[in-house]
């Protein structure tokens, strides 16, 4: 019987890394590095989860010397916390919108009594600057747990974060479903045994989704359908019929 829903942030709820990319490269302009993070190396740079650890393995690349002295960590941490307030600040001037379905998903899910979740390796200052403009300022009371990436030592591919929000909500891996958007989070997602719906973005189209329950371009809308019919739904676009469906048929596959 499917119990919770679980989403990742970043990629799955709203398609933030664009914004996320323009914090950092505000970041390394404003103390003055000469580090501008492209679309295409950024992409790359994704397959490190986590800004800091993400700061930190660029720094080797292009200075392995200096990336090892012993202010480094400090540094990476001023860097990451200004990173963090310019994004909150694009966010508050206007970031990008839930991706399609996911508002409607949250709604018909808490409404049906589903225990709704969260697991990002990002922090709980940017959850809060997503979500509280696009879901009002009581957001946090629609999630049972929320598990974010500076709750737990291993971030994403990890299950550390999963494994972290299945305990929160007390229910076990085969009772619920994850969302994700990338190979990282995908994988998280199956090391904690949990099948999982990929909605990958631009940025993460190339990833290999193999073990995805589903891959698909968004959860749709019926203003905004899916291209193709989904198996297991009379509609184009995923409601908790398909999701109930699609589990049942994981737990069967898995038996
Ligand atoms: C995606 C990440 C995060 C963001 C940047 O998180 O890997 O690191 O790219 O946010 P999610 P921070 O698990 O939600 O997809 O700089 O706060 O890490
Ligand atoms: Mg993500």
């Amino acid at each position: 019987m499917l119990k919770a829903l679980i989403f990742d942030v970043d990629g799955t709820l709203a398609d933030t890394e664009s914004t996320h990319r323009a914090a950092f490269n505000a970041t390394f302009a404003e103390v003055g590095m000469d580090w501008h993070w492209s679309e295409s190396l950024y992409a790359g740079l994704l397959d490190v989860a986590g800004g800091k650890e993400r700061i930190l393995y660029y720094w080797n690349l292009v200075d392995p010397l200096e990336a090892r002295g012993p202010q480094v960590r400090a540094t990476v941490e001023r860097i990451h916390a200004i990173k963090t307030r310019h994004y909150e600040a694009l966010l508050g001037a206007g970031g990008p919108p839930l991706r399609p379905g996911v508002l409607r998903l949250l709604r018909e899910a808490h409404a049906d009594g589903l225990a709704l979740a969260i697991a990002t390796t990002t922090t709980p200052a940017n959850i809060d600057a997503l979500l509280a403009p696009a879901l009002g300022p009581r957001w946090r009371s629609l999630f049972a747990s929320v598990c974010d990436g500076e709750r737990i030592a291993n971030k994403k591919p990890a299950p550390d974060v999963y494994l972290a929000a299945l305990r929160e909500l007390g229910v076990e891996a085969h009772h619920c479903l994850a969302f994700e958007d990338s190979e990282n989070g995908l994988r998280a997602a199956r090391a904690a045994g949990i099948a999982t719906v990929v909605t990958p973005t631009a940025y993460t189209l190339g990833h290999q989704f193999g073990g995805a329950l589903r891959v698909l371009a968004h959860l749709g809308e019926p203003a905004l359908p899916l291209a193709g019919p989904l198996a297991g739904s009379q509609h184009r676009w995923v409601d908790l019929a398909a999701l109930r469906a699609w589990h049942r048929g994981a737990t069967l596959a898995a038996a």
